[in-house]
């Protein structure tokens, strides 16, 4: 017998317009039990099995630990979609499909889906550190919606997510304003933190202070650098079955696990553009076939020339 997926139907307007104005909604007890269940052993499963779709697992860097990291074209590659048909139904769920379609203003691709456990690490010197220090993700001719599900009871201790909220603008008035500054610190290198919340700060100029519309979150963002400890009044906790929708683009992060554990799994749904640019698995068939071919050859010509 099927499981029930979801457990009501969300006003999709609604949350199209949280996540346009801050950046995110929660959606409480949205995932049913029976799913929720299933997502847990499937998550567990792949870890177990560590199949050749999945492209790394973070097993043994922290005690007990894993991230499982699912790529579609690889699991269309090898033709497992029997090993992660939990996590499928939550993405080719209509209402999820047009949800996160409504909120790009494109048909969606999905670049990657995660299943994340995270457990205390076992070595001292990491003890208290964030899961994900705070920081935006940012791809190039990239917009990206997170449906981020929780499969745990997850409190503050438990490393729960923190998400600034109206954050998502700031970043991209940066991007658009700052983009010099920006560009500097990405070519400075690959460190992980060249999206960290105080490399972003940095490009605050006295411009930009002037100019953001609302100078309260630029404020809100300086003081939680400042003061760690006010990011946790950002925590979204929550209980297995309820998702975070959110942006990318906005400062977020996972806090340090105290005691328990953290189960969650995401779906990271792009839109058509960067599909287009980055996902030939998933172009429709008319520009699989006409344009990649195309851009295929001039950038061999380009290759050729430079
Ligand atoms: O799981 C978390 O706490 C953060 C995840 C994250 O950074 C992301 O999904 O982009
Ligand atoms: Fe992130």
């Amino acid at each position: 017998m099927m499981t029930q997926l979801l457990n009501y139907q969300f006003d999709t307007d609604r949350v199209v317009e949280h996540l346009d104005t801050r950046g995110m909604f929660l959606l409480r007890n949205l995932v049913s039990k029976e799913l929720v269940e299933s997502l847990k052993l499937e998550g567990q499963n792949l870890y177990r099995k560590s199949p050749k779709f999945v492209k790394d697992t973070r097993a043994g860097d922290l005690a007990g630990s894993y991230r499982i990291n699912i790529v579609p074209s690889r699991v269309q590659k090898y033709d497992e979609y029997n090993q992660i048909s939990s996590i499928k139904r939550v993405i080719d769920h209509p209402r999820v499909r047009g949800l996160v379609d409504t909120a790009l203003r494109s048909k969606s691709g999905v670049s990657n889906y995660i299943y994340d456990y995270s457990t205390i690490d076992a070595e001292k010197e990491k003890f208290g550190a964030d899961l994900f220090p705070l920081h935006y993700d940012w791809h190039e001719h990239r917009r990206c919606i997170k449906f981020y599900i929780y499969l745990n009871d997850i409190g503050v201790e438990q490393g729960a997510i923190r998400y600034i909220p109206y954050s998502h603008k700031l970043v991209r008035y940066l991007w658009r304003n700052e983009t010099s500054e920006l560009q500097q610190i990405w070519d400075r290198g690959k460190e992980h933190d060249i999206n960290s919340l105080e490399n972003l700060l940095t490009t605050v100029s006295a411009n930009v202070e002037t100019n953001y519309p609302n100078s309260e979150t630029i404020k809100l963002l300086q003081s939680i650098t400042n003061d760690k400890e006010k990011s946790y009044d950002f925590a979204i906790t929550g209980n297995p079955g309820d998702v975070l929708v959110f942006d990318e683009n906005g400062i977020h992060g996972g806090g340090p696990i105290i005691n328990g554990h953290r189960y969650i799994c995401r779906i990271h749904f792009v839109n058509r553009k960067f599909v287009n640019r980055r996902l030939p698995d998933q172009q429709s068939g008319i520009i699989r076939h006409l344009v990649s071919p195309l851009r295929l050859r001039i950038q061999s010509l380009l290759n050729l020339v430079l």
